[in-house]
């Protein structure tokens, strides 16, 4: 599914986000940066040894040594991925209690594509950020991911933004709220 927002296109896909052509690629990654599972794990693979590489030198220059804070990004070049750059974020484990985890999640969707907008991508691709191991109910996660995009997309424009989902189910649950959210 397409749509156009103030001159950008926000697409939802069913596939690997490590296959994805977009100048970057997002990373539910954790606060240690040094990769995992899931989402992460998959692109530490595609990408190879470098990114591992350039994930320690962005915690010891730009992290002084410690965590990527929930909610916040980094970014690296993407190695052997076809994509430029990955722009790693960390998403908030769920815990039932709502809207500060709501926050966390808006914060990495906006902190993203912030991050892309400062190196001049024009185009760039999420995976569902903190839904699988971490837990966030997929609704919920859609809702905030879609409304995250969209605010931004009025100020910025960028050609493509990807919402790269891992199944069928997923999509159908992002293309629900997309509908919701443009029919208003
Ligand atoms: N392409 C697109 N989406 C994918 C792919 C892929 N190749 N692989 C998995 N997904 P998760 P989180 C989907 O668990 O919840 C890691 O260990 C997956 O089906 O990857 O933010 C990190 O190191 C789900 O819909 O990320 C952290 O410790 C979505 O990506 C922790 O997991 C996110 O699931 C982060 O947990």
């Amino acid at each position: 599914m397409k749509t156009m927002i103030d001159g950008s296109t926000i697409e939802l896909q069913i596939g690997d986000i490590t296959k994805q052509r977009t100048d970057a690629i997002v990373n539910a990654a954790n606060g240690t940066l040094l990769g995992g599972g899931g989402v992460d794990g998959a692109i530490h693979r595609a990408a190879g040894k470098e990114l591992l590489a350039a994930c320690k030198n962005v915690r010891q220059e730009e992290l002084g040594g410690k965590e990527l804070p929930t909610g916040e990004a980094v970014i690296t070049r993407g190695y052997q991925l076809p994509a430029t750059y990955v722009i790693h974020t960390v998403g908030p484990v769920w815990k039932g209690n709502g809207q500060h985890e709501e926050v966390l999640l808006a914060n990495c969707y906006r902190n993203a594509l912030q991050l892309a907008a400062d190196y001049q991508v024009s185009s760039i691709a999420f995976p569902s950020i903190a839904t699988g191991v971490y837990h966030f109910p997929v609704n919920k996660a859609s809702r905030i991911a879609l409304e995250t995009i969209i605010h931004f997309l009025r100020g910025q424009a960028f050609e493509r933004v990807v919402m790269t989902l891992f199944s069928e189910k997923d999509y159908e649950v992002y293309k629900t709220s997309l509908e919701e959210m443009i029919a208003k």
